[in-house]
């Protein structure tokens, strides 16, 4: 049975955690990386016109990364079996997404100075109510205590993104002020075979 997991070239973003996911489950997945330019003939074959997408042979294609993420740790492991705590887990999947298009919704921004402006205040206002609403829901030092979980990996790569720079005028110590997520980082990041996938490939963001 191929499974094959399709997003752009580059180790951050949705897809990131996807393929982190796959990794550790020991699934011998077709790291399928779309190159910028092949994109706009790729997109019609895609659930929602976007990546990332899971194909599993005999099953179909699965977009929303927060369903691919689910159904692999469902699979494997990596998702909680009490239908609660993997809502609760889910709702936090959810906010990661919520940041994420806060973010994305800033890059509209043309002029310089109001770009620095709103993002600015994004990262004084908002992500500082977001880390400390997610820190609350941290058993530690991942979210449901000692077990690294597909919720672990999307709030690590999402963080990974400030953490590195990622985003202009958002200070990489955004989240310092909660160490309950900075302690999920590290361990996310200090996980043997995460470890091993970020030496395979460029860190970044
Ligand atoms: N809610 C979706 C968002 C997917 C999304 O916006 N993906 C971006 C890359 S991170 C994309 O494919 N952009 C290209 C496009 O929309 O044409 C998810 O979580 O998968």
């Amino acid at each position: 049975m191929t499974v094959t997991l399709s997003y752009f070239d580059f180790p951050g973003g949705r897809g990131e955690d996807c393929r982190l996911a796959l990794f550790l489950a020991g699934i011998d997945f077709v790291d399928d990386r779309v190159q910028g330019p092949q994109w706009p003939e790729r997109k019609g074959d895609t659930p929602f016109g976007a990546m990332p997408v899971l194909e599993v042979e005999g099953k179909g294609k699965l977009g929303q990364s927060n369903a691919i993420l689910a159904y692999v740790g469902r699979e494997h492991g990596m998702h909680p079996r009490d239908p609660w705590e993997a809502a609760r887990h889910e709702a936090l999947m959810a906010a990661a997404e919520d940041l994420r298009t806060r973010i994305t919704h800033l890059f509209t921004v043309k002029d310089a100075e109001q770009s620095k402006a709103a993002r600015e205040e994004l990262a004084a206002g908002y992500m500082q109510r977001w880390a400390a609403d997610v820190a609350k829901q941290i058993a530690g030092p991942f979210v449901g205590g000692d077990q690294l979980q597909v919720v672990d990996l999307k709030l690590y790569v999402l963080m990974k993104w400030f953490v590195r720079g990622g985003v202009d005028h958002i200070p990489t110590d955004v989240f310092a002020g909660q160490p309950r997520l900075v302690a999920l980082y590290e361990a996310v990041g200090a996980h043997p075979k995460v470890a091993e996938w970020n030496a395979r490939f460029a860190e970044g963001g």
